[in-house]
């Protein structure tokens, strides 16, 4: 096992968490003072947004040097003091790799575009002389985008981008293009980071008749790139496949064991909100029965919410419409092919319910991933453009701008009568024993304490109301049964062994037994 099976993941945006020199932006000092917190609630690896320079066009994604630190956030310095002092206090860190496009401001389209056609410099972007090419593939940012080609009137020809148009996509099948960004793996990785997020590494390479996705071309090169990693770095850096696809597509980002260590489980996400929405585990039972077993060494990233909108690209047109009309009623809400908003306000900031995905999140087996603020149960703010919404600065007091900066932030921070800031923050739920936050800390507690939650095998359960998920998680003699009721009605489980209830403390009786609506145990089975 590596630290990556054990660990509980925090994402964050070093923009949104802490301005530590009052300009407003979030930056590495702030974040770095804020470790400690981290710490207290139970994390174990903070996964970083983009923090390089950037225009912002697509909130950093769209880089335009990959080696530095944009000057907003702090220096390279201030980076690998951040790196310090994280892995003094045990913490692992995971930064992007942004490796299938670049920003059209990157100095590599700039030389790209000035220099002659068939040239190794123009040739590390895809270029053509029609916008027909690679018609197969599906347009991704179906809100903003019309084609996957954009004229470019330097280069006198068409470039190919699976996002927006101003990010160009890297050509994989120039030799310069995948040397150079194995450079670029190497830098950060020389600097300490544990891990590296391949973000939309589906797309990496194009091919006629094909929907440009998941190509085996994709996969020689991620076993290229994980040799090279191993070898260089040996067996405990880890590689994160953003690979949106479904199972067996997104299984395949594992390889034999000697491709990526993790993937997130994308169609795991909406049929956990889907579950709930119908009151049924059925949407779960699902994708669970059509999800392959994958490598021991590997894992999935299991999470409910994430920077970008929750996606329903892997899911059913009849189960999208279900999902839209259940928690997406204010149609600002839809953005591309999903839902811009945050954990609390799609669950109607109603506690047991945010607390009973959390608890499936945090006893479910894979590698959980809490996106920032969900602990307290932050809203968003469906005002703001694409998916800013979302990424509001973190909520630390009632002081002003939530105590995030002493200046005027970036972006407004969330000032709305329910989950304003004044009232929504860290300060005062930690002072409260019945908070989200406390609640959302002692889960991540357990899970640290009991290897079982961390490391068991699994045996789900089929009980005989449809409304409860059931399974067992099971190492080294121990079995915790967790048993979750997704309806709004009470839920009877029946023949129950018994044992003792982690969550509320106490016995917890064999036999029959009634959960409340939307109620959860985790029950220490007596061996
Ligand atoms: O998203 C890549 C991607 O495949 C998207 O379709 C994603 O699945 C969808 O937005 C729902 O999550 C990554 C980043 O997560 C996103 O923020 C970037 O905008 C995108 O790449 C381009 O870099």
């Amino acid at each position: 096992m590596s630290w990556y099976h054990d660990a509980v993941v925090y994402e964050t945006h070093v923009r949104s968490f802490a301005d530590g020199n009052g300009d407003g932006y979030g930056d590495f000092a702030g974040l770095t003072d804020k470790l400690d917190y981290l710490v207290d609630l139970g994390i174990t690896a903070i996964w970083l947004l983009p923090f390089f320079p950037s225009p912002l066009r697509d909130d950093g994604y769209d880089v335009s040097d990959y080696t530095a630190v944009d000057p907003r956030y702090g220096t390279l310095e201030d980076f690998a003091r951040f790196v310090d002092r994280a892995h003094r206090r045990g913490l692992k860190v995971i930064t992007e790799f942004v490796l299938n496009h670049t920003s059209d401001r990157h100095p590599w389209f700039q030389r790209a575009r000035h220099s002659p056609a068939g040239s190794s410099e123009r040739d590390f972007y895809v270029w053509s002389d029609t916008p027909d090419r690679y018609g197969d593939a599906r347009i991704i940012f179906t809100d903003s985008e019309t084609s996957n080609w954009a004229w470019d009137p330097v280069a006198g020809a068409w470039y190919w981008h699976r996002f927006y148009a101003h990010q160009p996509d890297l050509n994989y099948d120039n030799p310069a293009v995948r040397q150079a960004v194995v450079e670029v793996a190497d830098f950060w990785l020389d600097l300490g980071v544990d891990g590296l997020r391949l973000d939309a590494v589906p797309y990496l390479y194009e091919r006629d008749g094909t929907s440009c996705e998941n190509l085996p071309e994709t996969h020689a090169f991620l076993k290229d790139l994980r040799a090279h990693v191993d070898a260089r770095y040996g067996g405990d850096r880890m590689l994160l496949a953003e690979a949106n696809q479904w199972p067996v597509d997104a299984a395949a980002y594992f390889g034999n064991g000697d491709e990526c260590h993790m993937n997130y489980h994308f169609p795991l996400m909406p049929r956990m909100f889907l579950a709930l929405a119908r009151g049924r585990r059925d949407p779960i039972d699902w994708v669970l029965d059509r999800t392959p077993p994958i490598p021991p060494s590997c894992r999935w990233g299991t999470f409910l919410r994430n920077h970008d909108e929750l996606t329903l690209e892997m899911v059913t047109d009849a189960e999208r419409r279900e999902m839209y009309a259940a928690y997406a009623t204010d149609p600002r809400a839809k953005l591309n092919i999903g839902i811009r908003r945050r954990l609390a306000p799609l669950l109607g900031d109603d506690s047991r319910r945010i607390l009973l995905l959390f608890s499936l999140l945090l006893s479910m087996p894979g590698t959980p991933f809490v996106y920032y603020g969900d602990e307290i149960g932050m809203g968003d703010d469906l005002d703001l453009p694409d998916r800013n919404g979302v990424r509001t600065p973190m909520q630390w007091s009632d002081a002003p701008h939530g105590g995030f900066t002493t200046a005027t932030p970036y972006m407004p921070v969330i000032d709305d009568a329910v989950y304003g800031y004044r009232r929504r923050n860290v300060a005062a739920q930690r002072q409260d024993p019945g908070s989200l936050w406390n609640a959302v800390r002692r889960l991540l507690h357990l899970r640290r304490d009991h290897p079982a939650l961390r490391r068991g095998t699994t045996v789900w359960h089929a009980p005989d109301d449809p409304a409860l998920v059931s399974f067992s998680r099971r190492h080294d003699g121990v079995s915790i049964h967790v048993v979750a009721n997704l309806a709004a009605r009470p839920a009877t489980i029946q023949g129950d062994r018994g044992g003792i209830d982690l969550l509320g403390g106490g016995p917890s009786p064999t036999g029959s037994w009634t959960l409340p609506p939307y109620g959860v145990r985790w029950i220490l089975e007596d061996r």
